[in-house]
């Protein structure tokens, strides 16, 4: 077994002291020194004194999205200004984005955290890591960035986009590690084949994707094109940012969660109580060890499910499953609910068209109606007299991805085939999913 720090091998009743020691402290920090935790602790009719067992833990409040809108820019954080050494964000629809703090303390947690990460992914000191994850606002970048030197790699801040420079830089670096979006290295590999560099011959061994939904397939397929290892980090701004979990290379077989700074509980999204272990749910997590922005029972909108089994790599720590989705990016389609992941997952499987796809939300008279927008195939295009997609063979095409979609997912979709090459491509976090349904783009008589 090679795990990184002592941590990740606790046995259950030692984590669980860790963790109640930490989540005492917490609670505590955030009732002393954040108005908005009072209030919702007044609400519940409790003070922290009250919180004497994990019983109690249901009796705390959730934290919302919406709430660290409304105390936008600074209005939650537990330590003064002085303290904090760092702000990030994540941009929302309503334009404002949601402001996250940190403390030094902070900043070196979240490095180990994501040294560890990066350790259980492959990446030992010395490795050349090629980061193309955004820097900015966006913790993508910069939570790599400190991670990849804590840990000793040789770090590259490439940064995402620029495309030609990232190959470039990949022929001539030769790293070991390459990180980004699933979508966006996809988009490095087939652009790479585009030019003629088979994406299998570089140096890259592993791939460390996450901050956006993918599946399975797409981890096969991103696997096959360059020949490596491709593992999934999660993480998010409000709970610290990319390594609050993380798969190891190993079994890649459910993501580890870093228990020692983050507690977490699967939750009915309706009903707001526990759901067992292995079933599906929001995933919420209350911080740990956080100074700058501590934060409790934080409602995710993230659907996966955790198993509490001891991985193949030993490591003891909680796993979850791959993200399903986003409850806010679930569509329901006369009565079916479906994740673009599982679209993703009948895409992948058919080799007539490519991996890049974006779903279309329109109004249909009252009904949502969905078009799904696909690229053909290079070679499937050949085979069209004059590459005319209004050919039958196309149209017979339409058909079978229907009849895949129809069988699989359980959703009717229109289909809408596009040349190679048309859909816009993906610098960082795919938008999969666009939503006219406000705009009347599609009147009841079409
Ligand atoms: O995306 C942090 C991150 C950076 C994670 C780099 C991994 C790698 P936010 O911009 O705040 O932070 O977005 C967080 O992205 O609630 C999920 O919906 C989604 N997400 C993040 N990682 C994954 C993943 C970063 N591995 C939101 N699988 C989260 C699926 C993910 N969705």
């Amino acid at each position: 077994m090679t795990t990184f720090v002592s941590e990740e091998t606790l046995d259950r009743s030692q984590m669980r002291d860790l963790q109640w020691k930490r989540l005492k402290q917490t609670i505590k920090r955030v009732y002393s020194n954040v108005p908005f935790y009072q209030e919702e602790f007044k609400k519940q009719g409790i003070t922290p004194d009250n919180i004497q067992s994990w019983n109690d833990v249901s009796r705390l409040p959730f934290t919302k999205k919406h709430n660290l809108r409304e105390n936008y820019p600074y209005n939650l954080i537990a330590t003064p200004m002085e303290n904090v050494v760092r702000l990030h964000g994540s941009s929302g629809t309503s334009g404002k984005p949601t402001v996250v703090a940190y403390t030094q303390n902070d900043i070196d947690n979240w490095a180990d955290i994501v040294a560890r990460a990066i350790y259980m992914a492959g990446g030992r000191k010395g490795d050349v890591l090629h980061n193309a994850y955004g820097y900015g606002l966006f913790t993508g970048g910069l939570g790599i960035h400190h991670g990849s030197e804590r840990l000793g790699c040789v770090t590259v801040p490439i940064s995402g986009g620029n495309t030609s420079r990232q190959i470039t830089l990949i022929q001539d670096f030769k790293p070991r590690i390459i990180c980004g979006t699933p979508s966006y290295i996809l988009n490095v590999g087939e652009t790479m084949k585009n030019i003629g560099i088979d994406p299998a011959s570089t140096s890259i061994e592993y791939a460390i994707l996450g901050a956006e939904p993918w599946t399975e397939e797409m981890r096969d397929t991103i696997e096959k094109l360059f020949n490596i290892k491709a593992m999934d980090i999660y993480g998010l701004s409000e709970v610290m940012g990319p390594g609050v979990a993380m798969e190891c290379k190993d079994c890649q077989d459910g993501l580890h969660i870093a228990e020692d700074h983050f507690y977490v509980e699967i939750i009915d999204p309706d009903t707001l109580m526990p759901v067992p272990e292995g079933t599906d749910g929001e995933i919420v997590f209350t911080s740990l060890t956080k100074e700058a922005l501590p934060i409790i029972r934080y409602r995710t909108g993230d659907i996966a499910s955790i198993t509490r089994e001891t991985c193949g790599c030993g490591r003891t720590t909680t796993k979850m499953s791959r993200i399903k989705g986003r409850i806010d990016d679930m569509i329901i389609l006369r009565g079916v609910n479906v994740f673009p992941s599982e679209i993703e997952r009948c895409i992948l499987q058919m080799e007539e068209i490519g991996t890049n796809y974006q779903i279309h939300l329109l109004k249909k008279g009252v009904m949502d109606h969905a078009q799904l927008h696909v690229e053909v195939s290079e070679a499937f295009l050949k085979t069209l007299p004059e590459k005319d997609l209004e050919h039958q063979s196309a149209k017979d095409l339409i058909r079978k991805i229907q009849g895949v979609l129809k069988t699989e997912a359980l959703v009717t979709m229109e289909v809408c085939l596009k040349q190679p090459q048309e859909l816009p491509r993906s610098e960082g976090k795919a938008k999969r999913i666009i939503d006219n349904r406000s705009s009347a783009s599609l009147s009841a008589s079409s």
